[in-house]
């Protein structure tokens, strides 16, 4: 029964304001709500599932497949899993999470020997997974800091800008990539710093940029973090792929660290959906790091605060998988392999796709599909060449012309490059 009927049949009509009644018939309590647009991310997938054709092929999102196009789960998960069953029980965790798999997930950011966790400095809670994360910081930034804006890169993860929308944090831009080159706009994206009013905060990706798989250098990293420190912005840090760029988790933790010794306090975003294959476990960890052990309390107290009533506690499954692995030596070694053969199936297809492009003999350069690194290419296909892809390949992207390279395989790779020939070639 639609809710305005119960109600109006719970309730005496003359109960009922005149306005209440005449403003909304029992039928029409959300005639004003129109369907949502669908996501440019997760309406691609949408779409393909939908596709009865056998040729169909998903480079929408960024999920890492095998290469025989299946979803993979690591060994390590599955050795976790073992262990776990059976062993456990499933009562609520604390507000903030699970105590070890934080320690562990800060030790991956923040470094082994961290001198921040030893002196206690970082306040982390587990969040739902890269997203949860972003979004407990950006309802914290407005609840502390009601009239901050926040800096975000020219393009982004597209549920970047929904995030801190419907957190109420104003956006601005900072100009990241260039169309031309298809790399880093340092430059402007030095202006952009340079020009922001002081003590502003700034979205940044730590590696693997998504969508364009453009990361600044280390000599660039050190550049920011020096104008960072002199305009005295705060560096967030959304961290959803590490180990995706270059293999290594510690070696793509690069950029955190060149801030870390450089002393700014940080926002961090973690997410085990990538590199540990945990998509939907919804597992990851918002930490910030404080002047002090009390400063620390305090805001991890309060992030504590914003998460009760949105979801009071997070999930327990995720929590268990990860600690289980990061916990001990044998499984962590095995995570690093995994994540590293990960990586470089993608780098292999980066070289494939490239070369069969050329050897099509494509006009066009194709330099940047090896160039870029992480899960995504940021190809240059027009948003009409995407469609023509879609209409007359079975190809499935999003219209920005981002490629997930997990998505391709030895399989689909011939297929794929006649395609992208075929529609930058003709009309
Ligand atoms: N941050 C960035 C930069 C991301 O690319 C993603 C996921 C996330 C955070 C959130 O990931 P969690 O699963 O919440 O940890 N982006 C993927 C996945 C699909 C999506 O849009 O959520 C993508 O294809 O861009």
């Amino acid at each position: 029964m639609a809710l305005g009927a119960a109600i109006s049949r719970a309730i005496p009509r003359r109960a009922l304001s005149s306005a209440a009644t005449s403003a909304r018939s029992a039928s029409s309590w959300w005639g004003h709500v129109e369907p949502a647009p669908k996501d440019p991310i997760l309406g691609v997938t949408e779409a393909f599932l939908a596709d009865p054709s056998p040729d169909k092929v998903n480079v929408g999102v960024g999920a890492y497949r095998d290469d025989n196009g299946k979803p993979v789960v690591l060994e390590c998960v599955r050795e976790a899993e073992r262990r776990i069953a059976g062993t456990l029980n499933m009562e609520y965790l604390p507000m903030g999470g699970s105590v070890k798999m934080i320690e562990e997930t800060l030790k991956l950011a923040y470094g082994e020997d961290s001198e921040f966790i030893k002196d206690k400095r970082i306040a982390a809670v587990q969040a739902l997974s890269g997203t949860g994360a972003c979004r407990l910081f950006a309802d914290f930034q407005k609840r502390f800091l009601p009239d901050s804006q926040i800096y975000i890169p020219i393009p982004t993860w597209a549920n970047h800008h929904n995030i801190w929308r419907d957190a109420r944090v104003p956006q601005r831009t900072l100009r990241y990539y260039h169309p031309e080159s298809k790399g880093l706009d340092f430059a402007s994206m030095m202006d952009d710093i340079r020009n922001a009013p002081n003590g502003s905060f700034f979205l940044l990706h730590a590696c693997a940029h998504n969508p364009t798989g453009v990361d600044p250098s280390e000599e660039q990293w050190r550049e920011i973090s020096y104008q960072f420190k002199v305009k005295n912005h705060f560096p967030f840090f959304d961290m959803a792929y590490q180990g995706f760029a270059s293999g290594d988790p510690e070696r793509d933790a690069k950029a955190i660290r060149i801030f870390l010794e450089d002393g700014h306090p940080i926002g961090c975003a973690q997410s085990y959906a990538k590199n540990m294959g945990l998509y939907g476990q919804r597992i990851g960890c918002l930490s910030i790091l404080c002047e002090d052990e009390m400063q620390a309390v305090a805001v991890k107290s309060q992030l504590q605060q914003l998460a009760r009533p949105m979801y009071s506690n997070p999930p327990v499954h995720g929590a268990l998988i990860v600690s289980t692995i990061l916990g001990d030596t044998e499984l962590k070694n095995l995570w690093l392999k995994e994540v590293k053969g990960m990586a470089d199936r993608i780098i292999g297809m980066r070289k494939a796709l490239r070369e069969n492009l050329e050897k099509l003999g494509s006009p066009l350069s194709w330099e940047h599909i090896t160039n870029q690194i992480g899960m995504f290419c940021y190809s240059g296909l027009t948003p009409e060449q995407v469609d023509r892809l879609t209409s007359e390949f079975h190809i499935y992207m999003t219209r920005n012309g981002r490629i997930s390279m997990a998505g391709v395989t030895t399989g689909n790779i011939g297929y794929l490059a006649n395609a992208i020939h075929e529609v930058t070639t003709s009309s």
